[in-house]
């Protein structure tokens, strides 16, 4: 099933996610509806506050090397934490939830973070590149937090006029 996806300024957005407790169907048909809402919508990243579900739960599939975003590739991640960051990077970023908005975005460049699987497994995993980048954005929104926080002043208010006016303008 294709869900809603909530969109900026909704304050929703700024939910503080909980733990998963239990790895069972349902949690399993939310990862199968989240996906299938992420394929939708053209996005590579979404996590579940997104579609107003205020659990540690975020889904990232990236494209590979010939450019094709396969399911094998899917990453399904229940309560993330970042035991280690290192450098930084910028990377001009987007979401799902601020739809036709991009702007450079600066964050650390390599992490180390420990989930689970759907399945209650632990996986540790050393990301870098734009799987870093994607987990970082994605594990902001648990926090309840939003790329477009982390723009200059001056860059935040230029986007607060332009989006009012969209909003303005029904789009
Ligand atoms: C998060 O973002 C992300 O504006 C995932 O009109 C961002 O999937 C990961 C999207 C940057 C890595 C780098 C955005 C789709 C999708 C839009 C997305 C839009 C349609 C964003
Ligand atoms: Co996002």
């Amino acid at each position: 099933m294709i869900l809603d996806i909530v969109v900026y300024p909704d304050k929703m957005l700024r939910s503080k996610s909980t733990n998963v407790l239990e790895f069972d169907e349902k949690l399993h048909n939310l990862l199968d509806d989240m996906y299938e809402t992420m394929i939708a919508k053209e996005g590579i990243g979404l996590a579940a506050i997104q579609v107003g579900i205020a659990k540690n739960i975020l889904i990232i599939n990236l494209a590979n090397e010939d450019e094709k975003q396969e399911k094998e590739d899917l990453l399904e991640v229940i309560n993330p934490k970042i035991t280690h960051l290192e450098g930084s990077e910028i990377y001009q970023e987007g979401c799902l939830s601020v739809p036709g908005y991009y702007d450079d975005v600066k964050r650390a460049k390599n992490i180390t973070v420990e989930y689970f699987d759907r399945y209650g497994q632990k996986i540790i995993k050393d990301l870098d590149g734009l799987l870093s980048i994607a987990m970082q954005h994605e594990m902001d929104h648990l926090m309840g937090h939003l790329f477009i926080e982390k723009l200059s002043y001056l860059k935040r208010k230029k986007f607060e006029k332009e989006w009012k006016k969209k909003l303005k303008a029904g789009k």
